[in-house]
């Protein structure tokens, strides 16, 4: 195996089995997955351009690439699954195509059995990419993790039944061109900006999917810790999975907590109505065994990041793309045996941690008190926002943000959204005239909220996002944090500071080149970065 599509990748990238725990086998699996996903994009590029229109290939297309995300399935048998749809759905919809001859991953057929396919998937890692120039396969990965990121976002959105054939058009024709051998350099540039813009698209369309679902989310304060009774605790970032669990627990007696990424749930008015969601408990994914181990209920994982379950293997499920080995999987939004798990369990015995945090200032929060935080700015009362965002990860040098939000000055105000926020998530900021000074505008898949804050500002102000005494303070792991990143730069943000390390798929000088036009720079000492920000 060759992955190094996450930031906690070994040296060099991970080569006899993933730091997440990924096996050689399941990265083959996921190679062949992916391959065969470019190929089925070929085909419904081709079947398009003849007016031809799968949605069910569509779909299934963003479902694949999400599935090879990172943390998201472990589960061998599930990928075969995969791999074998794949391969229906893109020979289904050929014999609707007429006059073209498909090559490569749109004509390749998959070995009958797992064994075969892991055989044949080795043949298809990043490892046997005939491209030869490094930078080219730097870009072109970048590429390939950007889709995985947009295909997450559109498959988010589909959940709440909001899709969008040209987003998957385009999703498909860059898959497609990641496979082109004669691409330039700059060819591999654009590609990737529209990735950006594709992504920007794809969180529009989510954000439009959670709102109009569940209304916007409004500052809404969360107990952290737990109440005395049964539990269930919900990881991951599907709202939709959270609502269904909560119609399904009604009356039964048993709390419901959100866990990591779920956090910002309780700030949307359909969400916080029912009573026993009761809390949010623990922090990011990475402290998961050992949250997950101490939590006396069910647990249910509805998206990414998903660690090996230790001593609780029997009380955690998976639902959705996610998936490992041995856990059970439920499907058909039939939430039974997590409801039954829980009511055999102890639960909590007793009230625990009075404490809260506050939560819900997505864009629709933020710009109803624009008036008052611009009027802050003209005044000098808020000198500078920073946005301190993005992925949380197991590397030592993470307590880089948690330091750079504790030494923020208090004229200063901070913004933050994903798991990272864990880092800092309950610090007690104060605030300014009214504004509180730490505001979380949500989950990774919020980014939306926070670019358009962005922008709001940036119109208020009269000026270009870069003019704004705004900072971006961003810590990457996965690879929607890949596709943000993309997006942000195709809105032509520049001055972002990125770490705790930059990715391992980034050549210098593709690097370079980053620094040149985007001026990107590395994350070096909170002391430092402050003072550069604020001069
Ligand atoms: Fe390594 Fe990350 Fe790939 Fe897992 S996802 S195998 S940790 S690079
Ligand atoms: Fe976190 Fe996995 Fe990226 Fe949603 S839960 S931000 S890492």
């Amino acid at each position: 195996m060759f992955c190094y599509q996450c930031e906690q990748t070994a040296k060099g990238g991970c080569t006899k089995v993933g730091v997440c725990g990924k096996k050689d086998e399941t990265a083959a699996l996921q190679d062949l997955l992916l391959y065969l996903s470019k190929g089925l994009s070929q085909v419904a590029v081709a079947a398009r351009e003849q007016g031809v229109e799968d949605p069910a290939a569509n779909l299934f297309t963003v479902k694949a690439i999400f599935s090879t995300l990172t943390n998201v399935n472990f589960d061998d048998d599930r990928f075969v699954a995969l791999i074998n749809d794949c391969v229906a759905k893109r020979d289904a919809l050929k014999a609707k195509v007429s006059g073209v001859e498909f090559t490569g991953p749109a004509a390749l057929v998959p070995a009958a059995d797992k064994a075969g396919m892991i055989a044949q998937g080795k043949e298809y890692g990043i490892e046997k990419d005939p491209e030869l120039n490094e930078d080219l396969k730097s870009l072109k990965q970048t590429l390939t993790y950007g889709l995985k990121g947009v295909a997450a976002y559109a498959d988010h959105a589909a959940i709440l039944g909001k899709e969008d054939n040209d987003l998957y058009a385009k999703i498909q024709e860059l898959m497609a061109a990641t496979l082109s051998t004669d691409l330039t350099l700059e060819q591999c540039v654009e590609a990737a900006l529209e990735c950006g813009r594709q992504n920007i698209r794809a969180m529009e369309l989510l954000d439009d999917a959670n709102t109009s679902a569940y209304g916007h989310p409004e500052p809404t304060e969360v107990k952290l810790g737990a109440t005395k009774g049964k539990a269930i605790l919900v990881s991951g970032h599907d709202l939709k999975d959270l609502e269904t669990l909560l119609k399904q627990t009604e009356g039964k007696g048993i709390n419901i907590y959100t866990h990591g990424e779920m956090l910002p749930c309780h700030a949307y008015p359909e969400l916080k109505k029912y009573p026993h969601l009761a809390g949010h408990y623990g922090t990011a994914w990475q402290n998961q065994q050992k949250e997950f181990a101490e939590f006396p209920g069910a647990i249910l994982m509805t998206t990414n990041c998903i660690q090996k379950p230790t001593t609780y293997m029997d009380a955690i499920f998976t639902t959705g793309l996610v998936g490992w080995p041995g856990a059970v999987h439920v499907s058909n939004d039939d939430f039974t045996p997590v409801i039954e798990k829980a009511l055999a369990m102890g639960g909590f015995p007793a009230d625990t941690d009075k404490s809260t945090v506050m939560v819900g200032f997505a864009r629709n929060a933020v710009m109803s008190v624009a008036g008052t935080v611009i009027d802050a700015v003209k005044s000098g009362d808020i000198r500078h926002f920073f946005l301190v965002g993005g992925c949380d990860g197991a590397k030592p040098g993470r307590n880089y943000y948690t330091e750079f939000v504790e030494k923020t000055p208090a004229d200063t105000v901070v913004l933050t959204l994903a798991c990272g926020k864990f880092r800092f998530f309950d610090k007690k900021l104060g605030d300014i005239g009214g504004i509180p000074r730490l505001l979380d505008i949500g989950q990774c898949n919020d980014a939306y909220s926070a670019v358009q804050i962005a922008l709001a500002l940036a119109d208020a102000f009269d000026c270009g996002v870069n003019e704004l005494p705004l900072s971006l303070v961003l810590s990457w792991y996965e690879q929607k944090a890949v596709a943000i990143l993309l997006s942000l730069l195709a809105l032509g943000i520049k001055n972002i500071k990125l770490g705790p390390s930059l990715p391992a798929f980034i050549t210098p000088n593709v690097l370079n080149f980053l620094v040149d036009n985007y001026n990107i720079a590395p994350i070096s000492t909170p002391d430092e970065d402050l003072k550069e920000i604020l001069g």
